[in-house]
């Protein structure tokens, strides 16, 4: 219910004035698991909330919610595809970080067109009634380009993520900007949002004055929704005081970052924070706002089938039911997509894939673990009682090596028992008991067969629990979810195959219960008033029908876990909580009943093969439909139960054989020339700098303070020979995975990782003692650092610290002139619809030969894998056509096919967008997606590949056209991203 009563007037009253602080009122635990007094921040009552769970238009809920990027998908039209894919999956929250840097590439520029139009993000959420949590940042960390903050910010003298006047003025800036789509898809406005959170992890060197700028900001721009902050782990920043938020949180990433060795599952579960929030902000719900869902992975790292690995459907078992037993009521799992970080979005220590190991992998196919984020987020939607528990211990035998977590509903008898082994990462396999007081009497379950638990497993056992017509007196299967069916009631419930199971219900009458199922593990008894059903869980799922018990009948279907795994609840009706069930599919986006035929209900979703299909379905409907086409259905039994199969046609899909294709080769690094005209280049001279890398004496080579933030960078040094010079002192900085290679008189010296490098072995061939000499350094570098600790770590520098000639004494003036050139435009971005993160500074980009139209009919003719050892950097250019016809989704993919020992890095340019970073010698990545929309699936595509090579020469592997996966699929329509010509460049 919505409180309305005189208090919220009166402090919306006081909100219209002057700032509202909630003072919570403290009471004792027991007093407030009871009340069913709400949370307010003041300024909405569509969201507000109690020490249990949030309440979104008065309805409780548990926030089951999943980090989503939009700019880790550069396609819109695939922002649908992923939002629908998250509520297949049961999820009813998406989190979007937004990111300032990829909106504003210049002080004062901001674009939220094309690939930026975020107004789409919002919209895919909405049409799938997903809510929103927004967070602006302005700093938001994500392994991103100095962390979300714009590259421009690199030459604000004062600290950023602090309180002082020119910060304040930078991130009003931006959120004066991106405020106006939040505030506009609030929930108040009909929109999506029910959640803001303020900065992110300001847990080092926090200032309380900089958190309450940014709320008043938020505030005063309109934002209403209740505010959070997501703490580095229950520490209590700003959990309370100065700069807190409405509803405090924190995060927590359990398994860490180490994808090398998987199963090593380094930190136990988190059994502290239902006292640490009791303690510190109990009367809020608990949340943890980024709870690990993946990881990232480094340059040279094993790779992300590693990472998922690591952060399987067992993690998700372990570690997110353990959530839930702590008190856990709002999840957002980081990432649940995580997409790929194209470009120059990344930091430097990442790679071009931001798959995260996540529930839906980069090219947005579904995995285990997001068929089981699917089973516990049906759970939750469904089992109530769940969402006002209070602790309890319970007993049973195995105490001393399995946890078992009491909940205990605060309004209802029902009960839950949350079993997991004490170590995480326990393999055994145990079997125990647990004492349970019911309304039907005190037992001990299982009463006659075995309950295991598994290793690297947990389970939510369920007893006295009402549902439907039903009264669960208790299960030793998880419940996946139960529908009213019209005539007949249904549950489905769950364990791995092979593993005893015990259901049991209240009955009216002990001798007018019937039992009828066709598997033969089945044994009932009935005894008391209980009816109990023994079984062993079955490969695929049995149905057992029970008639007599209840008021209705109630159709049980026990499943194995693989099965489970493939049941989907997809709603009719959300607001009644009404769902169809359907067994088999790869993926069940949406379903509903026919408008015209009322005994029809439509399915959509995808198949990856031929696929035997179960529905249950309720009364009335006798027919289904997927994706349109009508399903021959038989009816299997009296109960509802229908069989059919949805037939894969396999599509005829082409795309061009690269390896046969023809290429068009150019040598791309006329800079290494000493003739090589760079009088339009801007010259070095800066004497200072707001960077935090300290530099040595000389002018200023950062590329960062003459404009130049993203991808290679060259700069060209110009000096008299004289014969006392014995060589040069060069130091390189730049992030993980940087490169660097110099020249002298167009003469390769080397190529290096950053560091320093004194050349002393220069030869009177490569110097001209009596001319002028130049020296030519391309940089190669990997992004900005992030500025997690607050420390302004974002602003090191993209250059050099040091560049000095040796031997010469006596110097009056700085010996070399230093011209640098990074990206063309700078700041003034040459291409607009692709972005600041698209090209860097190669001659090929500056120029626009990655772009589609570029005229390449005067360059070589080649094949790749290239037939020559090319040196500095090198440009292939072909046309490739993809057909996949429609109703089927095939991501695309290229790959690279090397040996690791040449060093050299490419860019991958598909239709001119910069759909990658390789690095041949460090790996891991060697396949690229390119997404649907960027991708035209249906015609020509433009691809240009930029090799550097930083040994002295390299050559091009080979380069692969393929699809991850072939799925016959309701994809909603994508349109083609405008990937501007050549003919359309700003020069
Ligand atoms: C947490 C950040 O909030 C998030 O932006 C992202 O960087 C994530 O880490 C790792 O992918 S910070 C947490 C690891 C302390």
């Amino acid at each position: 219910m919505l409180l309305k009563g005189a208090l919220t007037s009166i402090s919306l009253a006081i909100a219209a004035v002057t700032t509202v602080i909630a003072v919570p009122v403290r009471l004792s635990l027991e007093a407030r698991q009871k009340s069913d007094s709400n949370g307010t921040n003041g300024l909405t009552d569509l969201v507000t909330w109690d020490t249990h769970t949030l309440k979104v238009n008065g309805e409780r809920l548990f926030l089951f919610s999943g980090e989503f990027h939009y700019y880790r998908l550069p396609s819109p039209g695939l922002w649908t595809d992923i939002m629908q894919k998250f509520k297949a999956l049961d999820y009813n929250g998406v989190s979007f970080y937004f990111f300032w840097g990829y909106h504003s590439p210049k002080r004062g520029v901001y674009d939220f067109t094309g690939i930026r139009d975020i107004q789409k993000a919002f919209d895919a959420a909405a049409d799938s009634g997903i809510h929103v949590i927004t967070r602006a940042g302005p700093y938001i960390n994500s392994e991103l380009d100095c962390g979300g903050f714009p590259s421009w910010l690199q030459n604000m003298q004062s600290p950023a993520r602090k309180y002082n006047p020119e910060n304040k003025e930078a991130s009003h800036e931006w959120l004066t900007e991106i405020d106006k789509y939040m505030t506009a898809n609030q929930i108040t406005k009909g929109g999506p949002v029910i959640l803001n959170q303020i900065e992110n992890e300001f847990s080092y060197n926090t200032d309380a004055e900089y958190m309450e700028m940014l709320k008043a900001k938020f505030r005063d721009d309109g934002m209403v929704v209740p505010t959070i902050f997501n703490d580095v782990g229950p520490n209590g920043n700003f959990a309370t005081g100065p700069g807190a938020p409405d509803i405090y949180g924190w995060d927590n990433y359990p398994a860490g970052f180490d994808c090398s060795n998987p199963l090593a599952w380094p930190n136990d579960r988190s059994t502290d924070w239902r006292d640490f929030h009791e303690r510190t902000n109990g009367e809020q719900p608990m949340a943890v706002y980024e709870f690990q869902g993946g990881a990232f992975d480094p340059w040279g790292g094993p790779g992300y089938p590693e990472c998922y690995k690591m952060v399987n459907e067992q993690y998700a078992k372990v570690y997110y039911k353990n959530n839930y037993a702590q008190g856990i009521r709002i999840q957002n799992l980081y990432m649940t997509y995580g997409g790929t970080s194209w470009g120059g979005l990344p930091k430097p220590s990442v790679y071009t894939s931001y798959d995260y190991g996540a529930a839906i992998t980069e090219p947005g196919l579904m995995t285990t673990k997001a068929y089981e984020n699917k089973l516990q987020a049906a759970f939750l939607h469904t089992v109530k009682p769940f969402l006002t528990t209070k602790y309890f211990k319970p007993e049973s035998d195995r105490s001393d090596i399995i946890l078992i977590d009491g909940l205990a509903d605060v309004n209802t008898p029902t009960k839950f028992y949350v079993a997991q082994h004490w170590s995480t990462k326990s393999e055994e396999l145990d079997e125990f008991h647990i004492k349970i007081e019911t309304t039907n009497g005190n037992f001990e379950i299982p009463r006659s067969s075995k309950l295991i638990l598994n290793g690297r497993d947990a389970k939510i056992l369920t007893t006295d629990y009402d549902f439907n017509s039903q009264h669960l007196v208790y299960s030793t299967s998880e419940i996946f979810t139960h529908q009213d069916a019209g005539s007949h009631d249904v549950i489905i419930v769950y364990a791995y195959e092979k593993e005893e199971g015990e259901f049991a219900i209240k009955v009216k009458d002990d001798t007018k219960v019937k039992v009828e199922t066709n598997d033969d593990s089945v044994k009932s008894e009935t005894n008391d008033g209980i009816l109990q059903l023994t079984y062993t869980h079955p490969n695929g799922t049995s149905p057992i029908y029970i008639s007599g018990g209840a008021e209705k009948d109630l159709l049980v279907l026990v499943a194995g876990y693989q099965s489970a795994l493939r049941w989907w609840a997809p709603y009719l009706n959300e607001k009644e909580g009404k769902r169809a069930l359907i067994n088999g599919p790869y993926l069940v986006r949406s379903a509903a009943v026919s408008k015209d035929d009322k005994s029809t209900v439509a399915f959509t979703g995808d198949i990856d093969e031929t696929t035997d299909i179960q529905v249950v379905l309720p009364d009335g409907i006798k027919a289904i439909t997927w994706n349109g086409e009508k399903v021959q259905l038989e009816e299997k039994d009296k109960h509802g139960i229908y069989t059919g199969t949805l037939e894969f046609k396999k599509p005829d899909i082409k795309y061009t054989d690269l390896t046969k294709a023809t290429w068009k080769y150019k040598a791309g690094s006329p800079e290494t020339d000493p003739k090589f005209d760079d009088s339009k280049w801007i010259t070095a001279d800066h004497l200072s700098t707001n960077s935090t890398t300290p530099h040595d004496a000389g002018p200023i080579l950062y590329a960062d303070d003459y404009g130049f933030h993203t991808g290679c960078l060259w700069f060209r040094g110009t000096f008299n020979g004289s014969s006392e010079i014995t060589g040069f002192d060069l130091t390189a900085h730049s992030g993980a995975a940087s490169a660097w290679v110099a020249y002298l008189n167009g003469e390769y010296l080397g190529g290096f990782d950053v560091g320093n490098h004194a050349f002393t072995d220069l030869n009177d061939t490569l110097i001209n003692r009596e001319g002028e000499n130049v020296i030519s350094l391309l940089l190669w570098t990997t992004g900005h650092e992030d500025d997690f600790k607050a420390d302004d770590d974002y602003k090191q520098a993209r250059g050099f610290t040091k560049a000095e000639l040796l031997g010469v004494t006596n110097q009056t003036t700085w010996p070399i002139v230093w011209k640098v050139q990074g990206n063309f435009g700078g700041e003034d971005l040459a291409d607009p619809v692709r972005g600041p993160y698209n090209e860097g500074g190669l001659y090929g980009e500056r120029n626009g030969w990655h772009l589609p139209g570029f005229p390449d009919n005067d360059w070589e003719d080649a094949k790749i894998p290239e037939s020559k050892e090319r040196t500095g950097v090198s440009w292939y250019r072909t046309t490739f056509d993809v057909n996949i016809p429609d109703g089927y989704d095939a991501p695309m993919s290229l790959r690279y096919v090397d040996d690791t020992k040449s060093r050299y890095r490419t860019l991958l340019y598909v239709n001119g967008w910069n759909l990658g970073r390789y690095a041949n010698d460090l790996g891991p990545q060697t396949q690229y997606y390119l997404p649907k929309g960027i991708l035209n699936t249906q015609g020509e595509n433009t691809l240009a590949i930029g090799v550097v090579a930083i040994d002295e020469a390299a050559q091009l592997g080979q380069v692969i056209l393929e699809p991850y996966d072939v799925l016959q699929s309701a994809i909603p329509s994508v349109e083609l991203v405008d990937s501007p010509g050549y003919d359309k460049r700003q020069q």
